[in-house]
């Protein structure tokens, strides 16, 4: 039997660059290889507030750039979490069994939490809810960029916690996280992580971006104030800058110093430009296709949630008899 694999993006902006050489770029290479489920995490991206409208069409828009990247419907299955009403069950079970503690040192929570007036909930609860949607299908292996790596790491923290508490229940994940391109920084602020819900012009290349508008944020990026290239000794906006030529290109190391050691920061520049539009381009016909055919999307959204549904019952079922919670009795012998 495939090993089973499970990740998913937010709907809670536009994809970018990051997301798309962090994590989806890593499921298209794995997909024949694993059995894999890919969903579009709209429960988690409500944890801060999101307009209704721009979330639906957010939602679409995330399923059709998966299939743009290449996800094959026909191998994989594409579902939105919301439409699987058992990872909001589960994950109230496994709030039950986590500690507030490991929750408060949760770097992204932190992060987020200071930019809020008010605080919710929903977002302290969030690595518990990932959690749920993980060991939910008993997933083995978890393709993330590296900001969720501290997520993962609680996410098995909690499934030992459980399996000690009421004997061997779930799957315990790895993390897989790409040789390069693992954590794309900000294009205005090397020091700061790539993000959807960052708001600065020149932040992000977003995966639909036009090719004069992908120019413009690249030649604006924040570089140094050396001359020229050197691989060995350049700055975070540099190293950035390679990063993505090198993520995109598929370079090995040996050719990335002998080409662009020595070049002007300008030239860099235009050729990690030229680079992401090359990959851009037939990526955004792909969704346009997609995105023009009536009824396909949301096909593909049903079918995904039909083929998962039935084992994240399943697993459903088995937890609450692990915890003693009510089975009716046709339910109770799995
Ligand atoms: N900058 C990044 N570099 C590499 N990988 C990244 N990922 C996110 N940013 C980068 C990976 O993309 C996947 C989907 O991310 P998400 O939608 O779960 O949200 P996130 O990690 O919180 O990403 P964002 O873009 O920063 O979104 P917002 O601003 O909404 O929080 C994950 O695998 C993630 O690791």
């Amino acid at each position: 039997m495939k090993t089973r694999v499970f990740s998913g993006m937010q709907p809670s902006g536009n994809l970018h660059i990051g997301n798309y050489l962090g994590a989806l770029k890593n499921w298209v290479r794995i997909q024949n290889e694993y059995e894999c489920i890919f969903c579009i995490v709209d429960l988690h991206a409500i944890t801060v507030y999101q307009d209704p409208a721009e979330l639906r069409a957010k939602i679409r828009e995330i399923a059709a750039l998966y299939l743009a990247a290449g996800i094959d419907p026909k191998v994989c299955s594409i579902m939105v979490q919301s439409s699987v009403p058992a990872h909001a069950e589960l994950a109230w079970m496994l709030t039950c069994v986590t500690p507030v503690g490991w929750l408060e040192r949760m770097t992204q929570y932190k992060a987020k939490a200071a930019k809020q007036e008010s605080v919710g909930d929903g977002l302290l609860q969030y690595p518990v809810l990932m959690a749920a949607d993980i060991l939910l299908y008993q997933a083995g292996i978890v393709p993330v960029g590296e900001d969720q790596a501290q997520h993962l790491e609680l996410t098995r923290d909690i499934a030992q916690r459980f399996n000690s508490l009421y004997g061997d229940t779930f799957v315990v994940p790895g993390t897989s996280l790409p040789a390069v391109g693992a954590r794309i920084m900000g294009l205005d602020d090397p020091t700061q992580k790539m993000s959807k819900s960052a708001s600065g012009a020149n932040h992000a290349v977003a995966l639909l971006d036009p090719p004069d508008k992908i120019r413009k944020t690249i030649m604006r990026a924040t570089t140094d104030s050396l001359p020229c290239v050197d691989v060995t000794t350049a700055g975070p906006g540099v190293l950035n800058l390679l990063a993505i030529f090198q993520a995109f290109s598929g370079w090995n190391d040996d050719q990335m110093r002998q080409h662009f050691n020595g070049m002007r920061y300008g030239d860099l520049k235009k050729q990690v430009a030229e680079m992401v539009i090359s990959h851009l381009e037939p990526f955004q016909e792909r969704f346009r296709r997609i995105t023009s055919e009536p009824g396909y999307l949301d096909g593909v959204l049903r079918e995904g949630a039909e083929r998962v549904a039935p084992i994240a019952e399943d697993t459903v079922r088995l937890v609450k008899q692990c915890m003693g919670l009510y089975t009716s009795p046709a339910n109770a012998a799995l």
